[in-house]
């Protein structure tokens, strides 16, 4: 058991273990402000009127599916998915969207169909940041001098060297191994991001040979250009900082756990997703829904939609395998019940075991001057002291992460049911 947690530890070893104990200045996107927007009902009201005002541009007092256009990019833009046309995993994500508008109907919006479906994709942003809030860092170059400087990187550093060294690779590509292997934790941004890319990281290699010539290099001279170079990356970052944010998902089995407690909501749950199984005559559901079942259900118990995250996707998959859920025959209500109850101890109690640990950088670059046209409010520092220095608002990117593992699609599911089910007796 406790090997499995040690391997999941190690997987993610890179990031903060404590991002609060950064003293970059640090805000907290929890979805607070866009909760906050949507219950107030006088101020959403006149947020609604105005944006459908502005989208009503022959002023029917409806919209159709051309005026939609501008709210469905918006939206897209809002939850960071790359612009219409770009690539057909997000173009179904804003065919969902728009269907959400439009009831699937592809016909002109009223204003409180509008208003309702708004309300809803801005209520599932806000429960999956209430979630899984995101963490907006300014990565200056202090963190990283202090690594540099402190106690940690003699031995990091040589620990990286000696796990390179096996492959006996020569000085700028060792160097480039190593920056991979360093994370937010030490104070770097993220390497993936072509912006920091170019403009911080080259220039800090520029007195490096272009070619590696030579074989292997030395312990003291791999030391060394290290030393070097993150030092001139700290410099770089100082004068250019780079705002990241970051979000970290674990899925350790505790949302089962919870679920699994509650009988009354488990119960209640279960009904619902059998009531929305088709079934032939004789009341039986087949086997292969149990997948789509579990997938409704799988915000509640706190796991990712089916197909977000394929180390979660294994574990339900095993589950199924173990339990026979997929043997392809047919069930009645209360097999049905049963076996989503095991399937769903079977996957706490691997995940309780094997915890899975996702977390996610990405580089918040544009300073907002879109924001007013966005359709998320800017979201508040946490804490008078959590911002010394003043920070731009964080831009769509913020919310890139989070709609990688929770579609806004099936957030708003998730959403609706829970509304049907506050309705019922
Ligand atoms: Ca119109």
């Amino acid at each position: 058991m406790a090997n499995g947690r040690e391997e999941s530890q190690d997987r993610c070893r890179s990031e903060p273990k404590r991002l609060e104990e950064h003293h970059n200045p640090v805000i907290v996107v929890d979805g607070t402000d866009i909760a906050e927007l949507v219950g107030n009902e006088a101020a959403f009201g006149s947020y609604v009127d105005h944006k459908f005002q502005e989208l009503d541009r022959d002023g029917d007092g409806k919209l159709s599916v051309e005026e939609l256009e501008p709210a469905i990019a918006d939206i897209g833009a809002a939850i960071g998915l790359p612009a219409q046309g770009s690539s057909p995993d997000s173009d179904h994500i804003y065919y969902e969207v728009l269907n959400e508008f439009t009831h699937g109907k592809r016909e002109a919006v009223t204003k409180t169909d509008f208003k309702e479906v708004l309300s809803d994709i801005l209520l599932g942003m806000a429960a999956g940041l209430q979630r899984d809030p995101v963490v907006i860092l300014r990565i200056d170059g202090e963190d990283l001098r202090e690594f540099l400087f402190g106690l940690r990187f003699e031995p990091e550093a040589i620990a990286i060297f000696s796990e390179i060294n096996q492959e006996n690779v020569p000085l700028r590509k060792s160097i480039m191994m190593a920056l991979e292997r360093l994370g937010v934790g030490h104070g770097m941004p993220p390497l993936s991001d072509s912006w920091v890319f170019d403009s911080i990281i080259q220039p800090a290699m520029s007195h490096l040979p272009v070619e590696d010539l030579g074989g292997a290099v030395s312990q003291e001279t791999f030391l060394t250009e290290l030393k070097n170079i993150l030092g001139s990356v700290a410099r770089g970052l100082k004068d250019r900082p780079v705002i990241v944010a970051h979000s970290e998902n674990n899925f350790d089995g505790s949302g089962i756990n919870r679920l699994l407690s509650n009988t009354f909501e488990l119960e209640k749950l279960l009904d619902m997703a059998w009531k929305e199984l088709p079934k032939k005559t004789d009341h039986k559901a087949s086997k292969e829904y149990l997948r789509v079942a579990l997938d409704g259900i799988a915000s509640s118990a706190g796991l990712p939609p089916y197909g977000a995250i394929s180390q979660v996707d294994a574990v339900v998959n095993e589950a199924l395998r173990t339990l026979n859920a997929d043997d392809g025959r047919r069930m009645r209500e209360g097999e049905f019940k049963k076996l989503m109850t095991e399937i769903l101890g079977t996957i706490r109690l691997q995940l309780e075991m094997n915890p899975i640990s996702v977390s996610a950088n990405s580089v918040v670059h544009e300073p907002l001057a879109a924001s007013s046209s966005t359709l998320l409010p800017p979201p508040a520092p946490a804490g008078e002291d959590a911002s010394s220095k003043p920070l731009p608002p964080p831009s769509s990117k913020v919310y890139f992460a989070h709609i990688c593992m929770h579609p806004v699609h099936v957030r708003m599911h998730a959403l609706r049911k829970e509304k049907m089910e506050e309705k019922m007796p």
